[in-house]
């Protein structure tokens, strides 16, 4: 079927923006100053960590805005966050200046060639002082402003007093307008996906946004990859409230498609159950679901690695991603850990199963357990970790392998003591009465006799006297009794020497 398609091309689209930059650095403060909204009050931890797309409309002109995470664990959702925009705004916190992210999102700028806006943020603060210098600093890393040898536009705002919001959105608009028509119409009407999940109750969610044509509820979604996919069941708005129809560039959550759609996809939709010339892209789906057979898991690694083995369960995929990368980079020498199964969705009874029979822990990441399954995991000694802060999880996991690494220890010598003269004392006790030469003698240290090269002996200081005295150490240049254990009797001119054992 060829599209339908009276609609005049000849008018933009509204503009889809990505907010990026370091964390912290105000992005999410930006979107809520925005909309009126305040999504930063209920993010754990204070970071954000999905991604998420909202529609404005500011003086008759919609705007799509999409929030994407600083935090450094979120590389890959940064470069989902760009799948379909026109412009990034780059915001920069003016008390922090340039920091690893911003560097990070400025190669996604250019890589994509996205027209940019710098939105420098936080000018309440006295830091504004530092805009020239981090002006400069943008240069070096040829982000070349207005006024610094380029024509980058930027704007300072304070996201925390709403000022300069009006400025920055009549910004985007004028920065918009000046692209060449990004709306190029689509052979077929279509979706980007921007994030996926699963959703315990309604099964398969996406996020994606309208790439052309006008979608409606009840519509038949093909994938590239894999044909049709099923009927939409349900589209849902940025605010969770349930919608009949979305059209070019708007932000949506659609429900019921029968398969898991992969983030970056474009998948057609219709009214029409069969699209017969669809091409289907020469890839494989992404298996979101993927278990280990046991047998491959266990030939895996050689004798010496010893193996942490995790089932990882997240809320979405591009958690997922971000923690499956970051598991990636935990490097210990002769550890491994392995992920034998990793899922979306909440910890269920073949999670649980599969943990007892491969010895694994679960890690789950702003998932549920149900407490039966809780209870059902402590009676089999299963450990069940959840978080909602996805460095806490990475931290801990660190943690859990470095703990497989076995002790190293070495030897460090108290002192030494030459052997002078035996006494033998009426309960049968041999004593090494000798100087001490070098160091400390440690009564209860362990202790090794030297006889030339050779070593004699090897046992414990059972008791140490200064003259006819118990005492704990003795120091060089001393006359000392020892009495070792296991009992032992050595020469004039042997070596006494004590010494311990500590873990490195
Ligand atoms: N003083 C001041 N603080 C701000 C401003 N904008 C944001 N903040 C504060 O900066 C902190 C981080 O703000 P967020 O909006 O969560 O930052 P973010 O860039 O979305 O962070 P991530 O999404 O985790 O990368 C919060 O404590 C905000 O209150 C501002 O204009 N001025
Ligand atoms: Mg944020």
């Amino acid at each position: 079927m060829s599209k339908d398609n009276n609609s005049s091309h000849n008018e933009k689209r509204p503009p889809v923006v990505t907010v990026m930059g370091h964390v912290d650095h105000g992005k999410t403060t930006l979107i809520d100053a925005i909309r009126g909204s305040n999504i930063t009050d209920k993010e754990s931890g204070g970071i954000t960590q999905n991604i998420s797309a909202f529609k404005v409309n500011h003086k008759g002109r919609n705007i799509t805005f999409i929030d994407t995470p600083g935090h450094e664990l979120f590389s890959q959702m940064r470069k989902n966050g760009v799948l379909m925009t026109d412009l990034v705004l780059l915001v920069i916190a003016v008390d922090d200046g340039v920091m690893p992210q911003t560097k990070e999102v400025i190669d996604i700028i250019k890589e994509n060639n996205l027209k940019t806006i710098v939105v420098f943020n936080k000018i309440d603060l006295p830091q504004k002082s530092n805009l020239h210098k981090i002006k400069s600093d943008l240069s070096r890393e040829g982000i070349l402003l207005e006024g610094f040898g380029g024509d980058i536009v930027s704007v300072e705002i304070s996201a925390k007093n709403k000022q300069g919001i009006d400025e920055l959105l009549e910004l985007v608009f004028l920065q918009y307008d000046l692209l060449e028509n990004t709306y190029e119409p689509k052979e077929k009407d279509s979706l980007v996906i921007l994030e996926s999940y699963k959703d315990s109750y309604v099964g398969n969610v996406s996020l994606c946004l309208v790439e052309d044509g006008i979608v409606e509820r009840g519509y038949n979604i093909f994938s590239l990859k894999r044909g049709n996919v099923g009927r939409i069941r349900a589209i849902k708005n940025d605010r969770g409230e349930d919608i009949q129809t979305a059209s070019v560039a708007d932000p949506i959550y659609i429900q019921g498609q029968n398969d898991f759609l992969d983030i970056g996809e474009r998948v057609i939709f219709s009214k029409d159950k069969i699209l017969r010339d669809i091409v289907k892209e020469d890839t494989l789906a992404t298996e979101v679901e993927e278990n280990l057979s046991e047998e491959d898991f266990f030939n895996e690694s050689g004798p010496d690695i010893k193996k942490l083995s995790i089932i990882l369960k997240t809320d979405t995929k591009g958690s997922m991603d971000a923690i499956v990368s970051a598991i990636d980079q935990i490097k210990f020498e002769n550890i491994s850990i392995d992920i034998f199964k990793k899922g979306l969705g909440d910890v269920s009874d073949e999670d649980i199963n599969i943990a007892k029979n491969t010895h694994s822990i679960i890690i789950g990441f702003k998932i549920k357990v149900s407490s039966r399954l809780k209870k059902l995991a402590q009676n089999l000694h299963i450990i069940v970790m959840v978080y909602d802060i996805v460095y806490r999880l990475v931290d801990d996991l660190k943690d859990a392998a470095e703990s497989l690494i076995p002790p190293e220890f070495i030897e460090i010598e108290n002192g030494k003591m030459e052997v002078k003269e035996i006494f033998k004392l009426s309960n049968k006790s041999i004593v090494s009465g000798g100087v001490v030469f070098e160091g400390k003698i440690l009564r209860n240290s362990k202790c090794r006799v030297i006889r030339g090269d050779e070593v004699i002996f090897e046992g414990k200081i059972s008791d140490l006297r200064q003259l006819k005295n118990e005492v704990s150490e003795v120091a060089t240049g001393t006359e000392c009794g020892i009495i070792l254990n296991p009992s032992f009797e050595p020469q004039n001119k042997d070596i006494i020497i004590s010494y311990r054992v500590e873990k490195v």
